[in-house]
């Protein structure tokens, strides 16, 4: 990465933020000198093979409270596993290649409870899904799950809703606008249930994260078109509330990272531009924004947000840039509002590999001119079950001997 200084001439660091209901502007702060990242003439990569939005949020996958970070490559289906310490590579290993490129991670989460996140694989043409329980570099134990067929059931959210220490599920269909919960138990759904369906597909799952320290997972809401966004708290199964919070008419900004900033137990959110490269983040108590501030914008548009995670276990949030020209990749280590250390991570340059965290961006449709604050999302009792089907032929998995790509 270059770290010369360099100017966005049209970055514009003010956002206007119209607070729902109480028709309240408020201004954010000025993000000062943006001096982070050198500029590029690249476009913005956008991907388009990735089923559906998933969060950014990364695994730890040896339980050491670091985040680590797992790259697969879109071509040919090779995975690697870096153990990370910080800023630097503590350990990194190719694992179990996928081949079939259909096959992608469309979950992370420690669905057995041994402290160590686990993956779950999705099929995008046949609806097998695959858990993968890990165990650092290695993949302990896999099993098929449930087939779930129909490729508009997405997985939307990954969260501990039952607190049994077992990742859960939010599956959200793209058509009906129907969702259901399954509740894990390590490499099986305990419990397969419906939860409030919101028929209006603009809405999007954009988060998930315990918003009001309960220490059960809750769920942030963009509506893709007029930008007002919702919460609700969960109750494990049952929304115990949903609100509106402050909207951000602008959707160029999406919701890139829901994580605990400031280590007070309670999930923040990040915020990126995609047209400007503009970051902020609100520190969240509940429902309310109780802080935020404009973090650097990031000066060129092939760098992307694609991991937020604790990456030197200080409980606080950091984050993960990929460079998708160069391959680059770099972090910011956060306290809170601040950024306390940002430099290179290891760098894998072939720019097929992908992160497993990252998301598929949703292109925004300039032509839209944003009103006021719209009011209540509509949710309605849910009416139609997810077929649960009986597992499928689920992937095959090879050890792949590709040579490492990593470099400095
Ligand atoms: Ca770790
Ligand atoms: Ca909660
Ligand atoms: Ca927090
Ligand atoms: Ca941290």
């Amino acid at each position: 990465m270059n770290p010369s200084a360099a100017q966005r001439p049209h970055s514009s660091s003010w956002l206007t933020i119209r607070v729902a209901l109480l028709l309240l502007t408020l201004t954010a702060v000025t993000a000062g000198t943006a001096t982070i990242l050198a500029a590029s003439d690249k476009d913005l990569t956008i991907e388009d093979t990735s089923p559906g939005n998933r969060h950014t949020d990364m695994g730890d996958f040896d339980g050491d409270n670091q985040a680590d970070i797992l790259i697969r490559h879109a071509l040919d289906g090779n995975n690697h596993m870096w153990l990370m310490n910080g800023l630097a590579l503590k350990n990194y290993r190719v694992i179990n290649r996928v081949a079939d490129t259909s096959w992608d991670v469309a979950s992370i989460g420690d669905f057995d409870n041994d402290t160590k996140s686990d993956l779950l694989w999705r099929n995008a043409n046949t609806g097998d899904n695959h858990i993968w329980l890990m165990d650092g570099l290695f993949v302990k134990n896999s099993r098929v799950i449930n087939k779930v067929s129909d490729a508009s059931w997405k997985v939307a959210a990954t969260g501990h809703f039952d607190l049994d220490g077992q990742a859960d599920l939010i599956w959200r269909h793209a058509i009906s606008g129907t969702n259901h919960i399954w509740l894990m138990q390590g490499m099986f759904v305990k419990e397969n249930r419906v939860l409030n369906e919101v028929r209006d597909t603009n809405w999007q799952i954009a988060g998930s994260g315990d918003f009001d320290g309960d220490a059960k997972t809750d769920l942030i809401w963009r509506h893709a078109i007029s930008g007002t966004n919702h919460i609700w708290l969960m109750d494990g199964m049952f929304v115990k509330e949903n609100r509106v919070i402050n909207q951000v008419a602008n959707t160029n900004w999406l919701i890139r990272g829901v994580a605990d900033f400031d280590a007070d137990l309670k999930a923040d959110m990040l915020w990126w531009r995609q047209d400007t490269g503009e970051t902020q983040i609100w520190l969240m108590d509940g429902f309310f924004i109780k802080d935020f501030r404009a973090m650097p914008a990031v000066l060129t548009d092939t760098w992307r947000i694609v991991g937020v995670g604790d990456l030197n276990s200080d409980g606080r949030a950091d984050i993960v840039w990929r460079n998708g020209s160069t391959g680059d990749n770099y972090g910011w280590l956060m306290d809170g509002l601040q950024i306390d250390q940002m430099g290179s991570i290891h760098k894998a340059g072939d720019t097929n590999w992908r992160l497993a965290e990252d998301m598929e961006l949703q292109p925004a449709d300039d032509s839209i001119i944003f009103g006021p604050a719209e009011g209540e999302m509509i949710i309605t009792p849910a009416t139609n079950g997810m077929p649960l089907e009986p597992p499928g032929d689920g992937l095959s998995m090879s050890l792949s001997v590709y040579l490492p790509m990593i470099q400095r």
